[in-house]
């Protein structure tokens, strides 16, 4: 290779090994200029791989179409390639390293014949932070770029910082055919090596989110002390401007990226309350030299759903998307040149093309049937941090924000009450290692599925669930001052199946409880789950429709419900398998004897 950006022999060797494999036509660095970007948009514009959308309704925005079979991440067809079974766990995918390299060797093989190889050098997390992990993500599709280029930071600083070391991760993507049957995700993080073919699909392409900020850096973590969550991470300003943090897991689609954008209710705004965003997916926690823990965001974008995102729900996501953004898989409006899904608003666009690429008429839209969507339900916007309205100032601040509360959450519609305070650090990961979300099977009306995902990390965690449990209670005790854990339950449902909580903004009355209590400033009382609130103390002021009685109800915590759910948690403990630490079963135990005590 002539003319690199690095001499890094362990950079240029790889990438002659990749590209000897996947055989490209040539090879481009990325370097983070505008220049290179707007060149790559006109090429992907020019070949129909994206469509410039209306510059001055939305400047500098896009539009792509993935392949039909190609929509969302692939749990089944994601690895965990570890040398010994074990490490990668009950509840990961596993194939022995060697036997997955033979397989994909077969899959990249010439792949990128008469195509050109992109090499992305970004960083997740501020480069030259303490907290920033480098990697290079090589990839055949301008597409991946582009997104590479407002998910994470990408340029030749990387590999200034980089230098000569190592110490990056390796990711290789192909498209080849984007043949499902041959779809492969692959981790191989005791080689720091991730392994990506035949998808375009996001979070199975952008090697940076998923399966590097997540799941590589979940080994990493637990090998160095720190944690790599599936958190958002947001700060609420007090009217006298002290700001304090908040992370929080909750499962895929339970309204992560709305809480990270949440817009205080009227009664706050008018106090003088304020939220800041400053992350919406994911957050790195190390112990800080103040003994408290430090959250940054490793990403630089957000990769957001769109349906359902309006100007009621998320007006902060809604205007962060209206420069600079890509979307995937939405609505074409083709006469205004603009883009729509559903939920955006009552206006669907006469002249339309559907996520699929056909002629698409709203009139024919059925909200029960999925098929009928113009928008794919898992479509996406791909859009800056820096054009969210409510970004934190400390977005970019290198080794990010002290956290004082980390909120579980998940989707029950008896279960879980409204919120309650885990009694310590390791109750508290007890409380995160039994989170669980529900689907109800609307046609037979029967109760929901239960599907256990432990602090929203089941798809995610990059080693043995057991382990990772461990590891958690092994962080519990090098954090002198942790954060308190509480657990929030937004969905609880009348007995019509309606929503009780009216969830969104007016989550803020719940946040104010959680950061009074980890001031000391309110009283709880404790119950057989841990501390819950007096219903006086969550505030319904201006709030129509909520009376005590009804926080009341939310806050009832249900006995034989909460024993099912302990016989649950015993078979979901017993499928992740002997690594579940002996703590958690003994917190357990102590909790079904205390719900039968009740
Ligand atoms: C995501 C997810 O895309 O969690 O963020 O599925
Ligand atoms: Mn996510």
């Amino acid at each position: 290779m002539k003319n690199t950006p690095t001499s890094n022999k362990y950079v240029l060797n790889w990438i002659d090994e990749m590209a000897s494999l996947c055989a490209p036509d040539k090879i481009v660095w990325i370097d983070g200029s505008t220049e290179q970007e707007n060149a790559l948009r006109d090429e992907a514009c020019a070949t129909g791989e994206m469509i410039r959308l209306n510059q001055e309704k939305l400047p500098g925005c896009y539009l792509h179409r993935t392949a039909i079979n190609d929509v969302a991440r692939v749990e089944g067809r994601t690895f965990i390639c570890t040398r010994e079974k074990a490490d990668a766990g009950n509840i990961n995918n596993w194939m022995h390293p060697d036997e997955c390299k033979e397989k994909l060797t077969k899959l990249y093989r010439g792949s990128m014949r008469g195509k050109t190889m992109y090499v992305i050098p970004y960083s997740m997390g501020i480069v030259g932070s303490p907290f920033a992990k480098y990697g290079i993500e090589l990839t055949d599709s301008i597409y991946v770029v582009l997104n590479m280029l407002i998910m994470t930071r990408v340029g030749n600083n990387v590999l200034d910082a980089l230098g000569s070391s190592p110490d990056y991760i390796k990711g290789l993507h192909a498209r080849a055919h984007l043949d499902e049957e041959n779809r492969y995700i692959v981790h191989f993080p005791e080689e720091n090596t991730i392994w990506s073919v035949n998808s375009g699909y996001g979070g199975n392409v952008l090697l940076g989110k998923k399966c590097f900020a997540l799941r590589i850096a979940s080994y990493l973590g637990r090998k160095e002390n720190w944690m790599a969550e599936h958190m958002l991470i947001l700060g609420v300003e007090y009217p006298d401007g002290e700001t304090k943090y908040v992370c929080a897991a909750f499962p895929s689609a339970c309204g992560k990226t709305n809480l990270a954008m949440l817009i205080p209710p009227e009664y706050y705004r008018k106090k003088g309350y304020k939220v800041h965003c400053v992350g919406d997916d994911i957050a790195w926690l190390r112990v800080g030299e103040d003994g408290r823990l430090w959250a940054v965001n490793p990403e630089n974008g957000f990769f957001g759903v769109a349906p359902g995102t309006n100007e009621k729900t998320n007006p902060n996501a809604l205007h962060t998307t209206l420069r600079d953004t890509i979307f995937t898989n939405v609505v074409h409006n083709t006469r205004e040149n603009t883009v729509w899904w559903e939920g955006l608003d009552k206006n669907p666009p006469e002249d339309a093309i559907d996520w699929r690429g056909n002629p698409w008429d709203f009139r024919k839209y059925d909200k029960n049937d999925k098929s009928t969507c113009g928008a794919h339900p898992n479509s996406r916007f791909t859009a800056r941090a820096q054009n969210c309205p409510c970004l934190s100032s400390e977005f970019n601040n290198p080794v990010g924000v002290p956290i004082s509360a980390i909120i579980f959450g998940g989707r029950r519609a008896k279960t879980a009450p409204l919120v309650y305070q885990s009694t310590s650090w390791q109750n508290g990961t007890f409380v995160g290692s039994i989170m669980a979300s529900e689907t109800t099977a609307a046609a037979s009306g029967e109760v929901g599925v239960v599907r256990r995902d432990p602090m929203a990390m089941r798809p995610f965690v990059g080693y043995d669930m057991g382990d990772y449990f461990a590891h958690w209670l092994a962080m519990g005790k090098l954090i002198p001052n942790p954060p308190k854990i509480f657990h929030v339950n937004w969905f609880r449902t009348d007995n019509e199946g309606n929503f009780i909580w009216p969830g969104f903004g007016e989550n803020m009355r719940v946040i104010e409880w959680i950061l009074k209590r980890c001031d000391s400033k309110v009283d709880a009382r404790e119950s057989a789950i841990g501390y819950l609130p007096y219903p006086e103390d969550i505030c319904i002021l201006e709030l129509d429709g909520i009376t005590r009685e009804t926080i009341e109800q939310l806050l009832h915590v249900d006995v034989p419900s909460w024993l099912l759910d302990v016989e649950n948690i015993r078979k979901f403990y017993a499928q992740v398998g002997e690594r579940v630490p002996n703590e958690l079963h003994a917190e357990l135990d102590a909790l079904e004897v205390r719900l039968k005590e009740m």
